[in-house]
C-alpha cells in the first residue's frame, strides 16, 4: 500500500509535510510532520458517501492560531501536573506553567507544537507513517534526553494504530496520548450530542475546579458516567451532576478501563451508521466532549462550537506523579514506554 506526501506548508522557514494512507475500503488518513497531527479521516457513511470524521484545519496558520490540539501527540505528559512542579528521587523539578498555576499537556511548547521526522512505510497489507523526535533535557521544565518514536498505520481490514515508544537517558515522566477530535456526522454538520459512546469502564476520576483529579475514583453506577451500556453524550450535558457541571457541563474525565473485554470504547453515530470501535493498552481513556469550544473560528468552512468533537485520549492516569495509587507514569533509562491504540472504523445500515 502506497503513501502519499505533500508539503502541507512551512514553520520557521522548515517544510511541514502531510502523508496520506489510502485503504482499498475508501478510508483515508492524514497525518502531517507538525505535531504528528492527525489532519484528517475520511471515511464512506451508510450511503456511501465519504466524509471527513475529525476536525483539523487546512493551513500550518490555522493550526498555531485556533487549534485546541486538533489530531496531535500529546506529551511529554498528557493532562494536568497540579501546580506545574513535581519531585522525582527527592529533586523537584518546575514545569513551564500554561494554564493558570497548572501544567497542561506538555507545556508551553509540547509535542503537538515540535517537528518531527517521518519515514514512509509502505508494506503489501498496510502503509503508514514513523514519527521521531528528540526531546531535550530541560525542554519544558522535564528531566531527561527523551527520545520519542510514534508510528500511524491503516491496513485493508479498516484498522488504524498508533504505537508509541519512548527511552530516556535519566529518570523521567512520559504519558502520551493523540488529541484526535472525532464528529461521525461527516464534515462536522451536527455536534456529537447524539454520538452514543459505549465503556468498558466502571469507574472514573473525580475532578476539582481546576479539572485537575482529586485523587478519589468514583463507581459509575447509577451516574451519567456509567456507559457499559452506551448511552449518547447529551445525557451528560443535561445533567445536575456536579461532575458534568464543572467541567463546563459535559465530559472531561478519565475513565478508568476495565480491561476484561475487548472494544473497549466505541462511538457511534446512528444518522450516518457511522462507528468506530477503540482497543488499548493503556489504563484509561480521558472523555473530552469539546465543552471548551469556542466560536471563533471555522472548521473547513464550518463554524466552530461547543461539542462540535469528541476526544478519546487513551493514556495513563492524570497527574498520576502527585497520586501514588494511581499506575506510575516515571519511565528509568532501562526501560521502553510502549503504548499501544487500534482504531476500526466501519459503518451500520440501520438508519
Ligand atoms: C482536553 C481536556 C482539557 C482541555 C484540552 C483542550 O484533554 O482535558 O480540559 O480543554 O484537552
Amino acid at each position: 500500500m502506497k503513501v502519499s506526501t505533500k508539503v502541507f506548508g512551512e514553520i520557521n522557514n522548515q517544510e511541514v509535510h502531510s502523508y496520506t494512507l489510502k485503504n482499498n475500503k475508501g478510508i483515508e488518513v492524514t497525518c502531517l510532520t507538525y505535531g504528528c497531527i492527525i489532519s484528517d479521516i475520511r471515511m464512506p457513511d451508510s450511503k456511501g458517501k465519504t466524509e471527513s470524521i475529525v476536525l483539523g484545519f487546512d493551513t500550518i496558520k490555522e493550526y498555531q492560531d485556533y487549534s485546541p490540539y486538533f489530531g496531535a501527540v500529546v506529551g511529554r505528559v498528557a493532562g494536568r501536573i497540579k501546580g506545574g512542579s513535581f519531585q522525582l528521587d527527592n529533586q523537584t523539578y518546575d514545569l513551564n506553567k500554561n494554564e493558570g498555576k497548572n501544567h497542561l499537556h506538555g507545556g508551553l511548547d509540547g509535542f503537538d507544537h515540535k517537528l518531527w521526522e517521518a519515514t514512509p512505510i509502505e508494506k503489501e497489507d498496510c502503509s503508514g507513517v514513523e514519527f521521531t523526535y528528540l526531546s531535550k533535557d530541560g525542554e519544558e521544565g522535564y528531566p531527561g534526553n527523551l527520545l520519542v518514536k510514534v508510528t500511524y498505520t491503516l491496513n485493508n481490514n479498516d484498522e488504524f494504530t498508533i504505537s508509541y515508544e519512548g527511552s530516556t537517558d535519566q529518570k523521567t515522566l512520559v504519558n502520551l496520548t493523540n488529541h484526535t477530535y472525532f464528529n461521525l456526522s461527516g464534515d462536522a454538520k451536527r455536534t456529537v450530542l447524539d454520538h452514543i459512546l459505549k465503556l468498558q469502564s466502571s469507574e472514573f476520576l473525580e475532578l476539582d475546579n481546576d479539572l485537575l483529579p482529586t485523587g478519589e475514583i468514583l463507581n459509575v453506577a447509577d451516574t451519567p458516567f456509567d456507559f457499559r451500556k452506551g448511552h449518547n453524550i447529551r445525557e451528560g450535558v443535561e445533567s445536575d451532576n456536579l461532575q458534568n457541571i464543572l467541567v463546563g457541563r459535559g465530559y472531561d474525565h478519565p475513565f478508568l478501563l476495565d480491561h476484561t473485554k475487548e472494544q473497549q470504547i466505541s462511538l457511534y453515530d446512528p444518522l450516518s451508521g457511522r462507528k468506530i470501535d477503540i482497543d488499548t493498552d493503556q489504563p484509561a481513556v480521558v472523555v473530552y466532549t469539546g465543552n471548551q469550544l469556542t466560536e471563533d473560528f471555522e472548521i473547513r468552512g464550518s463554524a466552530s462550537q461547543k461539542y462540535l468533537g469528541i476526544c478519546l485520549e487513551t493514556q495513563g492516569l492524570p497527574d498520576s506523579v502527585h497520586h501514588k495509587h494511581f499506575p506510575s507514569c516515571e519511565l528509568t533509562p532501562n526501560e521502553t514506554y510502549k503504548a499501544v491504540t487500534k482504531y476500526k472504523f466501519s459503518v451500520y445500515n440501520n438508519v
